[in-house]
């Protein structure tokens, strides 16, 4: 269903890939335009009649929107359908769930899911208020209900955060243990499905999941890597993004992104065989400024250039490299990569000769306690 402007050549494709990594069967397809959508049921209430009829015909248990529906809107459609609904941001909140494996990961989505149902409560409690509308002085039990649900909601997304936070300190002294060497940090970002896992695989040696699915990969994955020479990295592998990523899945995700907002380097894996690839980019970059990462230097690596060779080679900027075309499959133009980030390392170590740090709390305490043994009191 596209509104008002041109439906985008891949959106059936991407959408039944959606699908299929959430487990479900596609049984149909509808595509619709509209020059705006029905405020009440987004398409109009006789189209949707007739989609729920054909898919009922057809075995369907749920109805799938590619777009966001309002609580509203969804609720109508269900009745006016007599089918289940799902909207665009509910599938990926759903595969994501699925996916979710780490602790960090599974408190992520919780966190995603139960802040889309809050706005869906509010919205509801309001709608009821009016639908009320003056008839009863005292708030009905539905009323309560909502109130106390909202309030469950609320002490749990609390809880969630402050867990989460928790975990991201973890995280970043990790991060900040792992990288004693200063060694550069590099992070694979990108479509999903553009690839990352597989070269991240290829560079590092590594088995991180690789599949032809949406959101394979949820949680991050560091590694060192070795990229030539006597040049070591600490390369990232992580979530994948999409179009119209919703809001709170970033919001939720964010210490997983962590990585990528503190990365030196970001290597932005790009589909080179996808006939939509410049949107990808676009909707990549997209998400890279809502995470405040977008002023991180970075390499296009144009990936499945055994689909697309045309892509191979290098090509700059300014002097700096601007895309590398590589296929994660064959390792064609790895080396091309490798020489990239290489020479990436070198003049990012000219620009920061191993400074001074600042030492860790547990550091200091480590040192005062090692002064304190060899009988001389730090005061
Ligand atoms: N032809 C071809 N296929 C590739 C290449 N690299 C990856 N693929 C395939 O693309 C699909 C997705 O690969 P992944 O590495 O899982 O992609 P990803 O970017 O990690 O995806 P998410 O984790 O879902 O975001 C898999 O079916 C891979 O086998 C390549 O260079 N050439
Ligand atoms: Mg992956």
């Amino acid at each position: 269903m596209s509104i008002g402007r041109f439906s985008r050549p891949d959106a059936a494709d991407e959408l039944s890939l959606l699908v299929s990594s959430d487990g479900l069967d596609p049984v149909g397809l509808t595509e619709a335009r509209r020059e705006k959508p029905d405020p009440a049921t987004f398409l109009g209430s006789g189209k949707i009649a007739e989609i729920g009829e054909a898919a009922r015909a057809a075995g369907a248990d749920v109805l799938i929107f590619d777009t966001p529906l309002s609580a509203a809107q969804e609720r109508n459609i269900e009745r006016a359908a007599h089918l289940a609904v799902l909207d665009r941001t509910e599938l990926i909140l759903e595969i994501f769930q699925r996916r979710a494996k780490s602790r960090e990961g599974r408190l992520q989505v919780e966190l995603a899911k139960l802040e889309h149902l809050s706005t869906r409560l509010v919205r509801g409690w309001t709608h009821l208020e009016r639908q009320r509308g003056g008839l009863s002085k005292t708030g009905g039990p539905g009323e309560k209900q909502i109130e106390l649900d909202r309030r469950m909601i609320g002490e749990r997304v609390k809880q969630l955060r402050a867990q989460l936070k928790k975990l991201e300190r973890q995280r970043s002294t990790q991060r900040r243990s792992r990288n004693r060497g200063e060694l550069l940090t590099v992070s694979l970002v990108g479509y999903t499905n553009a690839g990352k896992s597989t070269l991240f695989n290829r560079l590092t040696r590594a088995e991180s999941y690789v599949a032809n699915q949406l959101f394979a990969t949820l949680d991050t994955t560091a590694r060192r890597c070795w990229v030539g020479g006597t040049d070591m990295v600490v390369l990232s592998d992580t979530v994948g993004f999409i179009r119209d990523l919703p809001t709170q899945l970033v919001e939720a995700f964010k210490s997983t992104l962590d990585e990528t907002v503190h990365a030196d380097l970001l290597l932005h894996v790009v589909d080179a065989s996808s006939e939509v690839r410049e949107d990808q980019i676009d909707s990549v970059n997209a998400v890279l400024e809502q995470i405040e990462a977008e002023s991180i230097p970075t390499i296009l690596v144009y990936n499945k250039a055994d689909k697309a060779p045309a892509v191979l080679g290098v090509r700059r900027e300014g002097g700096a490299v601007k895309s590398v075309g590589v296929s994660a499959l064959t390792g064609e133009g790895l080396d091309d990569l490798r020489a990239a980030v290489r020479e990436f390392a070198a003049a990012w170590r000219e620009r920061h000769p191993a400074e001074p740090r600042e030492l860790e709390p547990w550091e200091k305490a480590k040192l005062e306690a090692e002064a304190r043994r060899a009988g001389k009191p730090g005061s």
